[in-house]
């Protein structure tokens, strides 16, 4: 019989190996306990109900699933009995949940259900975060991080069971959730390699929105397209998970021209904090990049407010690079 190594176990030896704390279990096992909670009532929540509208929106004015409330309460109780964080931003609060001010070492930004419009029908959806650290040299001032200050990202892939993290200057783990409920590695923990060859590669994005994107982009879509398999489950944290082993490029790109102008996104529609950054994060220790509709690096974007939204190119390197040319071009 071969057992394989758990999350838990490999983040130990992790944190051993690089001499850092252990606080930062103590939060990633709140966090991977309340993803497991997740889970389970995702699992089974056509049977309990759970699986419609809430009948609400949320500070975004977006209709709020009962799935989305229950996965943020789950998160929030397991953040708060970890003592590990000084404020929570989630998509479902207009503001930062303040925790732990005075002793938390952490920030963390998450999205606790991402890709709700897959909810009713069962589909992946995803539980993203981004944790950063206090400044333990001087005074906190308790500012947004941008991403490049993260200390790690992760995405669970629900109810698929698989975690995707990556730990900064130090790679992408990839962990699955076994038949006991716990997260394990399998085989040996080489970090996960975004493809930079094109063999494999896809494009992912909302082909309905297409004619609605900048000129550039639409071209850029033309002169692309018939070299590469095109995939969207409308989740980001299922569609870029794809593209981790695959290779290519997600994009959601600001929204420009669409024949009703009230319906416009020109800033795009997900928010930096806790959906682009966590991608951008992700794809950045796997090899890959992520830009902004400027052409600007995602994970360089000072963010000024909790539920700032951008536009998202994420993946391989040369996709990325080359329509960041184009975007760059028409600015
Ligand atoms: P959500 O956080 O309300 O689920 O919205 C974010 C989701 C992303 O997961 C996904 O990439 C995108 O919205 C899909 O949007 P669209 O339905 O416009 O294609
Ligand atoms: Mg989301």
């Amino acid at each position: 019989m071969k057992l394989e190594q758990s999350f838990m176990d490999f983040m130990l030896h992790h944190q051993e190996r690089h001499g850092r704390s252990y606080n930062f279990l103590v939060l990633l096992e709140a966090v991977q306990t309340a993803a497991k909670y997740i889970q389970y009532f995702y699992q089974t929540g056509s049977l309990k109900n759970v699986m419609g509208e809430a009948g609400i929106t949320n500070c975004q004015d977006e209709c709020v699933m009962k799935m989305d409330d229950i996965a943020d309460s789950i998160v929030l109780h397991y953040l708060r009995c970890s003592n590990q964080v000084i404020y929570a931003i989630t998509e479902e609060e207009p503001e930062p949940i303040r925790l732990n001010e005075e002793g938390g070492r952490y920030f963390i930004y998450y999205d606790p259900l991402d890709g709700s419009s897959n909810i009713k029908h069962n589909l992946p959806v995803g539980f993203m975060f981004a944790i950063a650290k206090r400044n333990l040299e001087g005074p906190e001032d308790g500012r947004l991080r941008t991403g490049s200050e993260l200390r790690a990202a992760g995405i669970f892939l629900i109810p698929n069971g698989v975690f995707t993290l990556a730990l900064a200057e130090t790679g992408v783990f990839r962990f699955h959730l076994d038949e006991t409920m716990t997260y394990v590695i399998h085989e040996n923990p080489t970090p996960l390699v975004m493809p930079e060859d094109s063999k494999t590669w896809e494009l992912s994005y909302n082909a309905s929105n297409r004619t609605t994107f900048s000129r550039p982009v639409q071209v850029w879509i033309e002169e692309h397209e018939s070299k590469y398999a095109f995939r969207y489950m409308g989740s980001l944290a299922a569609d870029f998970h794809r593209l981790l082993s695959n290779g290519g490029m997600f994009m959601y790109p600001a929204i420009v021209n669409h024949p009703r102008p009230e319906k416009n996104r020109p800033k795009g529609k997900l928010r930096l904090l806790y959906e682009a950054n966590v991608a951008a994060f992700i794809a950045r220790e796997a090899g890959g990049a992520a830009i902004d509709e400027a052409g600007n690096d995602i994970l360089e974007i000072a963010p000024e407010s909790p539920h700032q939204r951008t536009a998202l190119y994420v993946g391989s390197r040369p996709l990325v690079e080359s329509i960041r040319g184009r975007l760059r071009a028409s600015a």
